[in-house]
């Protein structure tokens, strides 16, 4: 078991778990960690090292440098197409075939629908879907002009990577799907997040002003420690499986 995981507060939550009735789980790149993706800040190895991801995740970054954001895009879908879910995204899964749970991520890698939990709530998009900017509504992918990004051959818009950027809101049925569970749930467990990025990182702070218990995993300390009743200092790989099981599935 990892090294600083209290035992009690472990068992604690294991009860909380098996009694809940409504779970909310939240989260952020750390369930992704150990399946090799690298956590949002940690992507710029390399080749990306100089430049600041949240510089890039944004509209006027893409406008200035398309070729440059595209490129970065292109890189991180070959990162994650490479990976396989791990077992914190099958004990998610696994959870929900037991007990009734709202998946919200922050990720956009599509690993926990790899795993089995084809619900999982995008709050930011997917790096696998893309959309265009400024497009004609005439836009077609199957038409489009290839390049660095690709345009549309009638009205030259740029393809562009269907992720929500900073700055840009949320999708907006999955933002309510998300508050709604937020509001309603009597358990949310956070995984994985450094809890920096809004209005993601306010939503467990949502579930305990409504009553809920907060249990966070992650094995280094979070803005969200403070919002927590419960911290469980492990990698989720370790914490998810202890905490009611995982089931064990092959990669998809
Ligand atoms: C919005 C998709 C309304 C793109 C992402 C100024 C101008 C505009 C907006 C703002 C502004 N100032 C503040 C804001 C709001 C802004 C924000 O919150 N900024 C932050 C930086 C302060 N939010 C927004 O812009 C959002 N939209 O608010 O719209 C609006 C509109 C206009 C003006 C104002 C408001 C949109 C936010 C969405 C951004 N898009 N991703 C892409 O991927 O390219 S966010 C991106 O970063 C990820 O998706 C993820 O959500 C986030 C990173 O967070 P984490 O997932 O927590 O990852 P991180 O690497 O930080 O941490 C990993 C954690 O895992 C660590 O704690 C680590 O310890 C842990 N860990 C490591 N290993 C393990 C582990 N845990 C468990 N197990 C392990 N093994």
């Amino acid at each position: 078991m990892a090294a600083d995981l209290d035992a009690q507060a472990l068992e604690a939550s294991r009860r909380l778990i098996a009694g809940a009735g409504n779970i909310m789980v939240l989260t952020g790149a750390g369930v992704s960690a150990e399946s090799g993706v690298p956590t949002f800040r940690d992507a710029m190895t390399g080749l990306w090292s100089r430049f600041n991801p949240e510089e890039l995740a944004q509209e006027d970054a893409y406008r200035r440098q398309p070729a440059l954001v595209w490129e970065w895009y292109l890189h991180r879908r070959e990162l994650v197409a490479a990976t396989h879910p791990n077992p914190a995204h099958f004990a998610i899964a696994a959870l929900a075939a037991q007990k009734a749970v709202t998946l919200v991520t922050q990720n956009v890698d599509g690993l926990h629908q790899r795993a089995g939990s084809p619900d999982a709530i995008e709050l930011h998009g997917n790096l696998f879907a893309n959309k265009w900017l400024d497009g004609c509504g005439h836009c077609d992918p199957a038409t489009a002009v290839p390049g660095l990004p690709p345009r549309c051959a009638i009205c030259g818009a740029m393809m562009r990577p269907g992720v929500v950027w900073f700055g840009e809101e949320l999708p907006r049925v999955a933002r309510y799907r998300a508050e709604h569970a937020a509001e309603n749930c009597d358990l949310c467990l956070v995984v994985g997040t450094s809890g920096l990025v809004y209005p993601a990182a306010g939503m467990p702070g949502a579930a305990k002003d409504h009553g809920a218990h907060v249990i966070v995993v992650n094995p280094a300390p979070s803005a969200l420690d403070q919002t927590a009743d419960t911290v469980l200092r492990g990698p989720a790989g370790v914490v998810l499986p202890l905490l009611w099981g995982g089931a064990p599935a092959a990669p998809a």
